[in-house]
């Protein structure tokens, strides 16, 4: 998907800060390399000079320190590699270290960021596997991979020349079986590469499936379906270490080759040395420094399938690393758009909108043709059947979602004009399904504002009709609720997660069916507390209750997307339509009718 190239450039430009490091690592891996060289050039030179050379004797007689010097550079030798070894592993933890960081803070909040078509695309489980195992894969390989490379390299070059200076003869025959160990390499590759990509998508697939049954256990658990889920858990388990498997085995089709040929090089070393030593052309201690050296070229052999099994799983994993980090909103700040700096009065302006979720504007849209107004401080209550459009166009105001057709102004303006955080910092919204953190009561509420003081959070939790519950509960709002609130009931959620979206402050504030769970005395409350707000705010509640509903400034009735109804309260009881249906049916054919007389309008 992404070129190889790119992503070397793309792990550099990460590296920022630690470049240096990691060139010094990179240098220290190529000298301790050649630095393995010494120790058979210096064991060769002994061995012609005081051993089995014609001057061996009267060399031990005369130029014994000579042998001890020869002696100190090897271990010296030998000891320096083992710093440089040391110290430049180090510069490869550090530099990927450095990069993993930086590119999972980055992903992060790219994820963050990101719009609610992003959120229906990725499942959580496999964006959580492209933050922790795929990144992980990029760190091996720049703490790993690219180190063996580089490693096998230097080893090889070095050793090749080395080779060439003492006798390119024998360094030919040696080196000729590099175009073998070339080919089979690259057929390794195309065989392995689609497997490591393989093996990505199973991880995220068991990644997926343990976090969506974690998450979603109490309905596991309602439909006693722990069996099933198990089985279905085992599968993509056993996927997995079936994929995991076959990625591994398949070097296994291809070493024998390689270690043939790596046997191979003593016995070829034996013939054509053996031959040039019987003609005279070559010394002992060449032959000694040969064979000494044979390991320099057969161990990157042996490497060499680990590394390229290294490097496609890099090259898989990268994919979908990058997919994310490179991936863009579509709803973000215009160029242009400007900093708010003031509240917004608060009115707003439905024009001619129509919306559907994306890449179905064509086939389904979900609301058509809805226009608006409602003034600074008023109250909109949207209600309509299940499915109608109610939650689609409330998302609409703080741009989850931007229309397809027509506009929304906010105090006469475009949102679209205005930085997304900061439509957003002006809008407390309380979503459908409440989702609280793992924290104190006090900190779910001042989520907003981390700095709020404990009297503001008590206000809100009063305008909510929170503060009850929350008091006595043994530790009051220093109670910590479990992910997802486990250990409150649903209307304490929703209280909750009511006061959470009035501790901002907002100038719009915006209810999706916030107090369904409530009991009706509660609900009175709640509305009372709205009533009664110490700031200024346009509200906009979806509820299905008309008790909720009848006091607000207008009732819109949603059909199909549609407005099918629009008023106040008297004006839609008037008009016989939707609402009247429905106040007959919630309170009673009695009550309607004293309505319509006007007895109990408001
Ligand atoms: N829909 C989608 N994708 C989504 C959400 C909803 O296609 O991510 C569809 C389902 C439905 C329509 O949009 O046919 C309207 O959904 P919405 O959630 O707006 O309905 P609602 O009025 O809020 O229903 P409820 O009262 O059940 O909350
Ligand atoms: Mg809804």
């Amino acid at each position: 998907m992404y070129k190889t190239r790119d992503k070397i450039k793309w792990i550099w430009t990460n590296m920022e800060g630690f470049h240096a490091i990691y060139i010094l690592g990179m240098i220290g891996t190529v000298i301790y390399n050649v630095l393995q060289l010494v120790v058979p050039f210096f064991s060769g030179k002994m061995i012609d000079m005081y051993l089995t050379g014609e001057d061996a004797v009267y060399n031990m007689e005369h130029h014994r320190n000579f042998f001890f010097i020869l002696l100190g550079v090897m271990v010296g030798a030998t000891f320096l590699r083992t710093i440089i070894v040391y110290v430049s592993c180090m510069a490869y933890e550090k530099g990927s270290q450095k990069v993993l960081y930086k590119v999972r803070s980055f992903l992060f909040e790219k994820i963050l960021r990101q719009d609610m078509r992003f959120y229906s695309k990725y499942r959580t489980g496999d964006l959580m596997t492209r933050v922790t195992g795929d990144l992980d894969a990029v760190r091996h390989m720049i703490a790993w991979v690219i180190r063996a490379v580089i490693e096998s390299f230097s080893l090889v070059m070095a050793t090749a020349v080395y080779f060439f200076i003492m006798d390119w003869r024998v360094a030919l025959a040696i080196l000729s079986i590099s175009p073998v160990i070339a080919i089979i390499i690259a057929q390794f590759k195309k065989h392995v590469a689609p497997r490591h990509k393989m093996l990505r998508e199973r991880l995220a697939e068991l990644n997926t499936d343990a976090q969506e049954n974690i998450a979603g256990n109490r309905v596991v658990k309602a439909f006693a379906r722990e069996e099933y889920e198990k089985e279905k858990f085992d599968k993509s388990s056993r996927a997995y270490a079936e994929q995991n498997e076959k990625t591994a085995l398949t070097w296994l089709s291809y070493f024998p080759y390689v270690e043939t040929l790596a046997n191979m090089l003593p016995s070829i070393l034996l013939l054509t040395g053996g031959i040039f030593m019987i003609a005279g052309t070559m010394t002992m201690g060449e032959y000694v420094a040969f064979s000494g050296l044979t390991w320099a070229i057969s161990n990157p052999m042996r490497q060499v399938g680990n590394v390229m099994n290294e490097f496609q799983r890099f090259q898989a994993a990268s994919d979908k690393v990058l997919e994310i980090y490179y991936s863009e909103a579509t709803i973000t700040d215009r160029p242009d758009a400007k900093d708010l700096t003031e509240r917004f009065q608060g009115e707003i302006v439905f024009d001619h909108v129509s919306f559907a979720y994306p890449d179905e504007e064509a086939v389904a849209p979900v609301l058509r043709d809805i226009s608006f107004t409602i003034k600074p401080g008023e109250t909109l209550a949207i209600m309509g059947e299940t499915g109608c459009g109610k939650t689609s166009l409330i998302q609409l105001i703080p741009r989850f979602y931007d229309p397809y057709e027509g506009r929304i102004l906010i105090d006469g303006e475009d949102i679209k004009s205005f930085k997304l955080t900061d439509l957003r910092h002006q809008i407390g919204l309380a979503t459908q399904d409440v989702l609280l953190y793992s924290d104190t009561i006090d900190g779910n509420i001042a989520y907003g504002d981390v700095d709020m003081p404990e009297k503001d959070v008590l206000k809100y939790a009063k305008y909510s009709a929170a503060n009850g519950f929350i008091k006595a509960m043994p530790e009051g709002y220093d109670t910590i609720i479990g992910e997802r609130g486990v250990g409150l009931s649903g209307g304490q959620k929703q209280r909750i997660s009511l006061a959470r979206a009035l501790a901002i402050r907002p100038s719009i504030l915006i209810l999706d069916d916030t107090t369904s769970a409530v009991d009706l005395e509660t609900e009175k409350q709640i509305q009372e507390g709205l009533a009664n707000l110490d700031f200024p705010c346009t509200k906009i509640m979806i509820a299905q209750r008309i008790s909720t509903t009848k006091n607000a400034d207008h009732i819109m009735i949603l059909k199909d997307g549609k407005i099918l109804e629009m008023g106040n309260h008297e004006e839609l009881i008037r008009q016989n339509g939707y609402y009247a249906d429905l106040v007959r049916l919630q309170l009673g054919e009695e009550v309607l009718a004293s309505m319509l007389a006007g007895k109990e309008g408001k």
